[in-house]
């Protein structure tokens, strides 16, 4: 539980990495950063961010109408934003530089089955290396609800702060009850990284994003922090309105990492003080070679350990292998194989219902999830990595 406070000598060093930072924009996934803000978690691991709360996502097919299903959409997005953008200052003691993934990386888990609510799996795949994009695919398959996603960042310097855009969108489909489904496109908050001066950086949310139903419903989510809406940090203000109005039928606001309270009734609407379920995952031992704990371990232990010389030659090792792998495919004119997803320039889902909200950009690609796979070749040699 140890805050990261840097020392002196940390301290020149971590100007030497801001000074590269402010005049440098796009991945910065690339830069090399002082061993004190090492995270030894792989950017894989994000996506069960989206499902912590399990109960919240299974409850979304329990709603008796269009509207109360986009009520408890929101309300499970909303819920997910404290582990997504906080759970590192509170584990690590703040916002950390995670692994960057290399391409094939895999991350598997699941919440079990308690209480009637079915068991939710995992499925992570790094799908580029350069740039990072990380693709996702979540599925309550008792309570027919999945979500299927990928992440990347674009990020650029501004005012002391690391700006980082959200590159990808996530789509929710639920089977409905008399057939038939419903389809929600879920678009990401833009992050601002402060407390970089003082060495331990931290998230903020800001601007809009948009949770837009196959319905008509849509949810318009505004971040805010310190000195905006409420003068406090994690601050958000949403509605939702309904299908071709832009008055809004509900109104939500509070603070995402603790409460919020329905704006016309008072009542509580998003608590999430209560611990979340973090994923449950296989042990190293019995993990594949891809599998992200296993791959990254010798690495992860040197940055748990302090023992940073360990944790570059490990991380080294990874590169090589990396590298040697290109070299060798390009050689052969043969091309890397995704095991779960299959890439699509353009997500018709997304042009559809982003078009209601006018999304910008009016086009993403996106990646599928392989209902049925079937490894390629390339993976049959994964042992030897
Ligand atoms: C990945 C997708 C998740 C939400 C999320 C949370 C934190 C973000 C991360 C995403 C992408 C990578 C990220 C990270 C915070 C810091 C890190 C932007 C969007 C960058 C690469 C590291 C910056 C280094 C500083 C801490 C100095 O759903």
């Amino acid at each position: 539980e140890a805050r990261t406070r840097p020392s002196k000598s940390q301290k020149s060093s971590w100007a030497t990495f801001l000074k590269s930072i402010a005049s440098f924009s796009g991945d910065l996934s690339s830069l090399t950063a002082p061993p004190f803000i090492l995270s030894p978690i792989s950017l894989t691991e994000f996506p069960a961010y989206w499902c912590e709360r399990p109960e919240l996502f299974s409850a979304i097919a329990d709603a008796k109408s269009d509207e109360e299903r986009s009520i408890l959409v929101l309300k499970w997005f909303i819920s997910t934003l404290k582990g997504q953008y906080t759970s590192r200052n509170e584990k690590l003691g703040s916002e950390k530089k995670p692994l960057n993934p290399v391409l094939g990386e895999l991350f598997y888990g699941y919440w079990p089955d308690i209480n009637g609510r079915g068991q939710t799996d995992l499925v992570v795949e790094q799908v580029s290396h350069h740039p990072p994009i990380t693709a996702y695919y979540i599925a309550n398959e008792a309570k027919g609800i999945s979500l299927q996603g990928h992440s990347a960042q674009k990020t650029s310097f501004s005012g002391g702060s690391i700006i980082v855009k959200q590159i990808g969108h996530a789509v929710l489909t639920v089977n409905l009850p008399g057939g038939g489904k419903e389809e929600f496109l879920i678009t990401l908050p833009r992050l601002r990284i402060d407390g970089l001066w003082y060495g331990s950086p931290y998230i903020e949310l800001a601007e809009t994003s948009y949770i837009q139903s196959s319905t008509g419903w849509l949810s318009t989510i505004e971040y805010k922090g310190k000195g905006y809406f409420s003068g406090k940090s994690h601050t958000f203000k949403a509605s939702l309105s309904p299908p071709g109005s832009s008055h809004a039928a509900h109104t939500y606001e509070g603070l995402w990492h603790q409460t919020s309270k329905d704006v016309r009734t008072g009542t509580i609407f998003t608590d999430v003080t209560s611990p979340k379920e973090e994923v449950t995952v296989k042990s190293v031992e019995e993990m594949d070679d891809w599998e992200s704990r296993r791959l990254w371990r010798w690495v992860a232990k040197g940055i748990r350990d302090g023992d940073f010389e360990t944790a570059s030659k490990e991380k080294s090792k990874i590169e090589n292998e990396q590298r040697q792998r290109r070299k060798d495919e390009q050689a052969a004119g043969t091309q890397w194989q995704l095991k779960h997803f299959d890439h699509v320039d353009s997500d018709p889902i997304y042009e559809r219902l982003g078009k209601l909200f006018k999304a910008n950009p009016p086009t993403e690609d996106a990646y599928v999830y392989r209902h049925n796979h079937n490894p390629g070749p390339t993976q049959a040699a994964a042992s030897d990595l």
